[in-house]
């Protein structure tokens, strides 16, 4: 097999277990996992009988699970097309689907439902609405403030709304094809924005409210988006976030840049005050005034099954966020189908999804995936701490919330509390509970499972990426299907995980390896925006024989039962609270202070975080290092990315491990900053140019 890796060499395979680490190479990266519990627990936890008490199961057991899986890879194109046809189509596909992962033979493309013409809004809304269910609660606004008087919107008005504001964005010029960026607060108005997008064939980029000016700006020029939907700002718990000011400062950047902002919607969210902003004359105008003289009746533009639905920045290995984009029919059609059989989503059930849209577990199980499925969901504005650890379960017992899906980070953070939080509220109504974006540890597993589930619901532990659209690994919750703790267990239907070697070799079997997906599901990554090269050479690195592999990034362990463990990333890309951040992006920041001479940036346990962001720098000489400059350097973060970036440890470093070449080596940085350091971890360290360097370093650790 060919190997067109060109980084394979820093390519690190992360221990499960602290037991396998023992086992393990030198390069290993410790994990959250290997901290938080001796050993992960092999015991099998059985779907509990009480979750069949609430649901018939949408299918008939693990068997039935083996039986579609199988035909759903033996004939993806019988399988998917099946699915598929369940949606409406204005025309018909003429082929299911045809793709090429090999570099070598030709483009690397995905296709799926190729000539058919769909909408995704019009799937998520008008088929709803026709067929009577209009009355229906789509979003429960769950504001910040407990107890305010907020809307909420049923599918009717979710599709008035969309249509008023799909005409608003035409007025602004906006045509089918066009980029429209989306800065705004977790609020309903959100998934409001990006289904007007879709209804009329614009391509949404959606940018996390929590990113700098400076971020903002990058990914604004990076899409071409002239046109931005955004809000006067929010509170999350007790901090007011400006997102006026933000893009407000983000536009001046762009005009530097020579690119010019044209027009702003911007939702009024905050409380008349002299902070409300003054809108920019001609260029500007008011969500609720524009919607309210836009036209009501807004025809969906017919899109091509592969035309692009949207855009979504995240972190890789290299410095600047990836534009990664998904198409239109596969994306719709897999959102869907995962949300339905992962949640076990049926009528009558109350989804809450605690992620905000500005990340793609928001795009996927808020705005597409439960919309499709016509669910009615929480639309969560606040944080799960303000303004006590007890708001979720209050959240679930006010709003009877049958599936919760949320992040290992929160989980650890509320566990701190306790369970007096969580048994102050009967959370009765709780079939099922979801986790996503980082492996969850066994022992917040069982907290989540016993203290917040009262062992009653079975819980989804989801493996997926920005770049897989949806949901690829993860336990679906039926009869005879064993959970283990801290695993994400199997393959969702049409998705073929395989181990393969840094060589590029499968591993067949019980093993550990690069975690690789063998032929395309359907809401694959088609490109990254403007980089062709960037996209084969970060996912298609790697050709077998007769074909290549979408390669995840993460490595995984595979067990006897053929389960699977993620072990985390294996490339330079640090996850804290289940946010995906460069090492590359934060190194760029922290050396734009005139005092920093170098920085070398890694990952490092976090009890909470999971892993949390360490940064050494080194300083020019004669500059002190000093609390001011420590500061000033957590700003430099926060300006450059977002405040989510703000480093947890900064270590003074007189100087940074260096080969002969001139490289830093970083898994000796990861040592030090996880405090694994005895010499069998640390490893040959002889290829240093100076050796001393790894003693001072760990002499002068701000963690001793
Ligand atoms: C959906 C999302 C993707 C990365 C992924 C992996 C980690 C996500 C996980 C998980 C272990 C899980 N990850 N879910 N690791 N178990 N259940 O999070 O997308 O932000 O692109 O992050 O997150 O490392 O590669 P994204």
């Amino acid at each position: 097999p060919a190997l067109l890796l060109p980084a394979a060499a820093g390519l690190v395979l992360t221990p499960a277990t602290r037991t396998h680490s023992s086992a393990a190479a030198p390069h290993a990266r410790p994990t959250i996992r290997a901290v938080l519990d001796v050993d992960v627990s092999q015991q099998r936890v059985p779907v509990p009988a009480a979750f069949f008490e609430k649901s018939d199961g949408l299918l008939n057991g693990k068997a039935a699970y083996d039986e579609m899986y199988q035909r759903s890879v033996d004939d993806p194109s019988a399988f998917w097309g099946e699915v598929a046809s369940q949606f409406h189509w204005e025309e018909p596909w003429s082929e299911v689907m045809s793709y090429n992962f090999a570099p070598s033979k030709g483009e690397v493309f995905t296709s799926w439902f190729k000539g058919g013409k769909t909408n995704v809004c019009f799937n998520a809304l008008d088929r709803h609405v026709a067929a009577g269910h209009g009355d229906q609660v789509a979003f429960i606004h769950e504001p910040n403030e407990e107890g305010e008087t907020v809307k909420s919107y049923t599918y009717a008005e979710v599709l008035d709304e969309v249509q008023r504001l799909a005409n608003v964005l035409k007025e602004k010029g906006v045509r089918k094809g066009d980029r429209v960026s989306i800065f705004m607060p977790m609020v309903p108005q959100l998934p409001i924005a990006m289904l007007a997008c879709a209804r009329i064939g614009a391509v949404h980029s959606v940018v996390f409210g929590g990113f700098s000016a400076e971020a903002l700006s990058g990914r604004l020029i990076d899409a071409q988006s002239t046109v931005v939907l955004t809000a006067d700002g929010v509170m999350r718990g007790v901090k007011p976030i400006n997102l006026y000011d933000i893009v407000q400062a983000a536009t001046k950047i762009c005009g530097e840049a020579c690119m010019e902002v044209e027009a702003l919607v911007v939702l009024k969210r905050l409380p008349d005050s002299d902070k409300t902003p003054t809108l920019v004359e001609g260029r500007d105008v008011w969500w609720s005034e524009a919607i309210a003289s836009a036209d009501p009746k807004c025809d969906v533009e017919w899109m091509d099954a592969e035309d692009p639905l949207f855009v979504l920045y995240t972190s890789g290995s290299t410095g600047k966020p990836k534009g990664v984009l998904h198409s239109t029919g596969g994306y719709m059609v897999y959102a869907a189908t995962t949300s339905k059989y992962v949640f076990d989503l049926q009528d009558g059930d109350t989804f809450f999804c605690t992620a905000d849209c500005g990340w793609i577990t928001g795009h996927s199980y808020v705005t597409y995936g439960p919309m499709l499925n016509r669910a009615t969901q929480v639309i969560f504005e606040g944080v799960p701490s303000y303004p006590d650890n007890g708001r979720l379960w209050r959240i679930v017992d006010e709003h009877q919330v049958t599936q919760i899906y949320t992040a290992p980070t929160a989980i650890r953070a509320l566990m701190r509390s306790g369970e007096g939080p969580v048994k102050a509220s009967s959370r009765k109504s709780l079939k099922l509970l979801g986790s996503v974006g980082e492996p969850i540890n066994p022992e917040a597993w069982r907290w989540y499972f016993e203290v917040v589930g009262d062992s009653r619901c079975p819980i989804a532990d989801t493996w997926w990426q920005t770049e897989t659209g949806g949901i690829m690994i993860a336990p679906l919750p039926l009869e005879g299907w064993a959970q283990k703790p801290g695993s994400a267990s199997l393959p969702f239907f049409g998705v073929q995980p395989v181990l393969i070697t840094p060589e590029g070799k499968e591993i067949e079997g019980p093993g550990e390896g690069l975690l690789a997906i063998k032929a395309p599901w359907p809401s694959t990554i088609r490109g990254v925006v403007g980089d062709y090269d960037r996209y084969v050479t970060t996912y298609f690195p790697i050709e077998g024989e007769e074909y290549g592999y979408y390669l995840t990034g993460d490595g995984c362990r595979r067990d006897e039962d053929g389960y699977h463990w993620i072990t985390g990333r294996v490339d330079d890309v640090i996850n804290t609270s289940g946010h995906r951040i460069g090492t590359a992006e934060v190194e760029s920041a922290v050396v734009l202070h005139p005092d920093v001479a170098e920085a070398a940036v890694v990952g490092f346990p976090h009890p909470i975080k999971g892993e949390g962001i360490y940064i050494y720098v080194t300083l020019n000489e004669g500059v002190e290092q000093s609390d001011e400059l420590l500061q000033a350097l957590r700003m430099q973060c926060r300006g450059e990315i977002g405040a989510f970036a703000s480093p947890d440890v900064i270590h003074w470093a007189p100087a940074l491990p260096k080969t002969r070449s001139g490289k830093i080596m970083r898994r000796i940085l990861r040592k030090i900053a996880s405090k694994d350091t005895d010499a069998d971890s640390l490893g040959d360290t002889s290829t240093l140019a100076d050796p001393s360097v790894v003693d001072t370093l760990i002499a002068t650790s701000p963690l001793a």
